[in-house]
């Protein structure tokens, strides 16, 4: 399959400095890998401030609009769109560009559940919600990004290494009824258990894999905004990848959160771009 890359150099949804220079930076270090991707324009809209909890939300849900937009038509002309954050806002607008034409599931892998809405939220940024929203959960605009109402079933949706999930955004996940496999789980019952435990809980052919690197333990990924301890070696994402890709059709990938400012020793530039390099090139 022929891939399509966006680049979405927008940090609003993290509301933190740094990760709105990812895609440059990837780009200028491997132009190889990165060079030919189609950058998105953030376009700033009046916000209104009183919506303490969903900060930009114009922005970002304009952003999300545009981006869909463009994954739709990629996924028309029969490319596998690519995403690369931005924050994980963005999902928002890839996922919904696939949702339109093909039904699919999602394997969230990310140390967040990104399942709070605007009324669980303890921290009104947007990049802790987008799952939430698609399953049609929370503020009504941003549910309608690009088209009305949910874009993904709960019971095709598996949260894939979390380690930090705010307490009601748990109520969100219970509610929906959305499967999550904490890292622990990954550590507990052995990666290979717990990917064979994902194939057989997703009876769905099509997946978009939204691929947070702060999934990843700080020791190899530091360069996130929100690290958090005891995540996935590089070794297991690419081990979990490969899974996904052997056993499933991939419609689209997102990669999103890489903070090149608080990077040390370019180990996430080199992560991600190695991550990268096998979704365009899969070899299973
Ligand atoms: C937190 C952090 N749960 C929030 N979320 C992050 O702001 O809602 N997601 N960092 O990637
Ligand atoms: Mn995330
Ligand atoms: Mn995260
Ligand atoms: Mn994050």
């Amino acid at each position: 399959m022929k891939n399509k890359m966006f680049a979405v150099p927008m940090n609003l949804g993290a509301n933190k400095a740094g990760i709105e220079f990812g895609p440059e930076v990837l780009e200028e270090y491997f132009p190889d890998t990165f060079g030919e991707m189609t950058y998105i324009d953030i376009e700033k809209q009046r916000e209104n401030f009183n919506e303490w909890s969903l900060k930009y939300k114009n922005t970002i849900l304009n952003t999300c609009e545009k981006l869909a937009t463009a994954v739709n038509e990629a996924v028309r002309d029969g490319y596998r769109p690519i995403t690369i954050g931005g924050d994980h806002s963005i999902a928002l607008g890839s996922i919904s560009g696939v949702a339109l034409e093909k039904e699919v599931g999602v394997v969230w892998i990310d140390a967040h559940g990104d399942m709070n809405t605007d009324e669980t939220t303890m921290s009104g940024n947007i990049h802790g919600m987008p799952l939430a929203l698609l399953q049609g959960a929370g503020d009504r605009d941003l549910v309608n990004c690009f088209y009305e109402g949910a874009k993904i079933d709960s019971k095709n949706v598996v949260i894939l290494g979390a380690r930090d999930l705010d307490v009601k955004e748990r109520d969100v996940i219970e509610e929906l009824g959305v499967k999550v496999i904490p890292y622990d789980e990954v550590v507990h019952k052995g990666l290979d258990n717990v990917l064979d435990e994902i194939r057989d809980y997703l009876k769905i052919d099509n997946i978009h894999i939204s691929f947070d690197v702060d999934s990843v333990d700080p020791e190899f990924a530091p360069g996130v905004s929100t690290p958090v301890r005891n995540g996935f070696t590089p070794e297991e994402m690419f081990k979990t990848f490969r899974f996904l890709f052997k056993n499933y059709s991939i419609t689209s990938v997102d990669i999103v959160e890489y903070n090149p400012v608080n990077d040390k020793n370019e180990k996430t530039m080199n992560f991600v771009n190695d991550l990268t390099e096998f979704v365009l090139n899969p070899n299973v």
